[in-house]
């Protein structure tokens, strides 16, 4: 979940930067717009530059088109039509546009605006009405400014309790979202941000449990507060919440330092053995790759054309006044990239990992730009076994190395890493890791209810009875005496576009068919465990919408029908689904931005622009709004066309008392793997044979 609009700096061209290195003979980096030396873009996908985002500025102050009191916090390359990537020469002209949201205090309007930098001219300028483009960090001062000059809200803070001898904002810690899902709240033109209010003033730690039955909603256009909810409530109390002042750590040896070998980053793209892809960040997705293709005996062969995190929804199952709001649009309101974070080599990534420092747009700055340091990693890591055969003292077998490419974000109490894998066999992942707080609020009840009821067992004839909790932890989990950790759901979507050997591609399933008959001889008849691979192709993308079924071993293959391997076999990849989850939203919202929960994956024709499940803006989408992964999946065809693949992973996290008061580490992944892309397993020559 994200809570807290954390710093707004947008993103672009990549600054290579080789961090904790022992012996980096093999890393090459090229630093693209080292300080005075601003390179000028190479390719149509490059991140804007720093001068390009001073043009950007320049360009829209020029425009006459926005008051002072504009906020352009959303900023990023306007990506060129693929067709137009396609048919790109090294040293050809191509077209240079920026997106940029721009959200204008006086006039109480916000606008999408495509800012043409080879013209130097707006080419597009589109009022959006109530839509909310995401918050930033204008927002949340203007409403940390009006909270404090509010006072219903210190009263209502000093009522429970608090000791506020100035401004609240000095004493107490507040917490910023976006409004989630409120229907009762007015639209028009206003822009809503929601503050709560942390219970303990003197922790480090800034998620203590909320102040129970507060929270204000505040109109920074209007800078008032136009909703105050102050009811009763669960008492405070203290609670061992703050992790930055826990005792009794042990020391924890260094981590080793070890070369990174083979990974070469220059001019944004990325090198590995045989892969290569190239590198973008922007404020909403963070890191997207490019151009992924495989070197097969020499000859490049394309994968994926994008991929990147297209959404991420954090939302909780608790229908009281003071939750039931709650879904937190991570990516769409608050920004992957927006949110990312600095990593060290040896403390969140490995001591050889390679990092790169991205430029990224920042309106606060005179340039428009600042760079971001180490946002981007790519670090090898042990792959486990490759292939291994033994027969007698024989032994066939190789270790796998594994390259590893991602960045993380702070998304409020959870800081998330996204990871890209990539293996020597053509096989690649995708892996989220989630970590950090749950989020807890203060009940009546001292412990666990359900866990009593549970103690009768079983029932009295041995058969199964099904307790369920009734009271205070109805929606969570006692994880300490009067305090419930809450239900939820994490969701992420992979917006992958695939070129599996070309643009053209199809997309079947294969499910596991059992085979009623034994009919392989006299001896296996009644054995009943045959079993034969079902193959459904298809035609319209409203068919391809499908959800993992561990019953029938499915998995969906995205494939290119004119490039037939061994046996005529097409070329494709496999989508072979770790665990996941199933949607906890209700009927009514399949159509609108959580949509994409409702399958697990999802087929699309590609369209210029389609490249998130809950469209350019959802914060605030009405019932009209059809600008997501629902309407796109029509009935127009995706067989042997170009299309887009959208694979949805889902946790459902019911607390554990382990979880409190941080919780370990816990990963979500999705395999993509080789399936008629090459004629025999790819590195057989990495293995080698012992005979002892
Ligand atoms: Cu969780």
């Amino acid at each position: 979940m994200s809570l807290v609009a954390s710093i707004r700096s947008a993103m672009l061209p990549i600054l290579g930067r080789v961090r904790g290195l022992v012996a980096a003979a093999s890393v090459a980096l090229v630093c693209l717009a080292a300080a005075g030396a601003p390179a000028a873009p190479l390719h149509p996908l490059e991140p804007l530059g720093a001068d390009e985002l001073a043009a950007v500025r320049s360009i829209l102050a020029k425009s006459g088109r926005f008051s002072a009191r504009t906020d352009f916090s959303w900023v990023q390359l306007d990506e060129p039509p693929k067709t137009v990537v396609g048919a790109f020469k090294p040293g050809a002209d191509f077209p240079r546009r920026a997106y940029v949201a721009a959200v204008d205090f006086d006039s109480k309007k916000s606008y999408d605006v495509i800012v043409d930098l080879k013209t130097g001219q707006i080419a597009a300028l589109t009022d959006l009405g109530d839509m909310e483009p995401g918050i930033s960090d204008h927002d949340t001062e203007v409403a940390r400014a009006t909270v404090d000059a509010d006072e219903a809200v210190k009263a209502a803070l000093l009522r429970r309790g608090l000791t506020i001898p100035g401004k609240v904002s000095d004493r107490v810690i507040m917490q910023f979202a976006a409004i989630g899902r409120d229907p009762g709240l007015e639209r028009g033109h206003n822009r809503l941000i929601r503050v709560l209010f942390a219970s303990d003033q003197d922790s480090v730690n800034e998620f203590s449990p909320f102040l129970d039955g507060m929270m204000a909603v505040v109109d920074v256009f209007a800078g008032r507060v136009v909703k105050l909810i102050d009811e009763a409530a669960a008492p405070s109390r203290k609670v061992p919440h703050d992790i930055f002042r826990l005792g009794g750590r042990r020391p924890q040896p260094p981590p080793s330092r070890r070369a990174a070998t083979g990974v070469t980053v220059a001019h944004n793209t990325i090198s590995w053995r045989q892969w290569t892809l190239r590198l973008g960040f922007n404020l909403r997705e963070g890191l997207v790759l490019y151009q992924v293709a495989f070197s097969d005996a020499g000859r490049p062969r394309p994968i994926l054309y994008r991929a990147a995190v297209a959404d991420v929804i954090t939302a909780y199952g608790d229908p009281s006044a003071s939750w039931s709001w709650m879904e937190l649009l991570d990516e769409g309101a608050f920004g992957l990239g927006a949110s990312s974070i600095d990593v060290r080599p040896g403390r969140e990534v490995p001591a050889s990992a390679v990092v790169v420092s991205p430029v990224m747009p920042d309106p606060a700055k005179a340039r428009f730009s600042a760079v971001s340091r180490n946002r981007i990693y790519a670090y090898e890591r042990d792959g486990g076994n490759l292939m291994h055969y033994r027969q007698g003292d024989l032994t066939f077998h190789a270790r796998a190395t594994e390259l590893v490419i991602g960045f993380m974000s702070s998304l409020g109490n959870y800081v998330y890493a996204f990871n890209w894998i990539f293996r020597q066999d053509g096989s690649f992942a995708f892996e989220a890791d989630l970590g950090g707080e749950i989020l807890t609020k203060f009940v009546r009840a001292e412990d666990c209810g359900v866990c009593r009821a549970m103690a009768q067992g079983p029932g009295p004839g041995g058969e199964p009875r099904t307790y369920g909790p009734d009271g205070d932890d109805r929606f969570g989990t006692f994880v300490h005496p009067g305090l419930v950790g809450l239900n939820h759901q994490h969701w992420f979507n992979l917006r992958l576009d695939f070129d599996v050997d070309g643009t053209r591609n199809a997309v079947a399933e294969t499910n596991l068919k059992r085979v009623e008959e034994g009919a392989a001889g006299a001896g296996a008849r009644g054995a009943d465990r045959f079993f034969t691979a079902a193959h459904t192709v298809f035609g319209r993308a409203r068919d391809a919408r499908r959800d993992v079924s561990d019953e029938s071993a499915r998995s969906w293959t995205i494939y290119n029908p004119s490039s037939l391997g061994v046996g005529g076999r097409p070329a494709g990849y496999a989508v072979v689904p770790g665990h996941n989850g199933s949607t906890a939203f209700g009927e009514s919202r399949e159509q609108g931005p959580a949509g994409y929960t409702f399958h697990h994956l999802w087929v699309t024709p590609y369209r210029d622009g389609q490249l998130y499940p809950v469209g350019a803006h959802p914060s605030r989408a009405g019932s009209g709004y059809a600008d997501t992964l629902f309407h796109y999946a029509d009935d127009e065809p995706i067989y042997d066309r170009d299309i887009v693949v959208w694979y949805s992973l889902g946790e459902t996290h019911f607390p554990r008392p382990e979880d409190y008061p941080v919780m370990s580490n816990t990963t979500l992944s999705v395999d993509f793997r080789p399936d008629g892309f090459f004629a025999r397993n790819p590195v057989l020559d990495a293995a080698k044979v012992y005979d002892k």
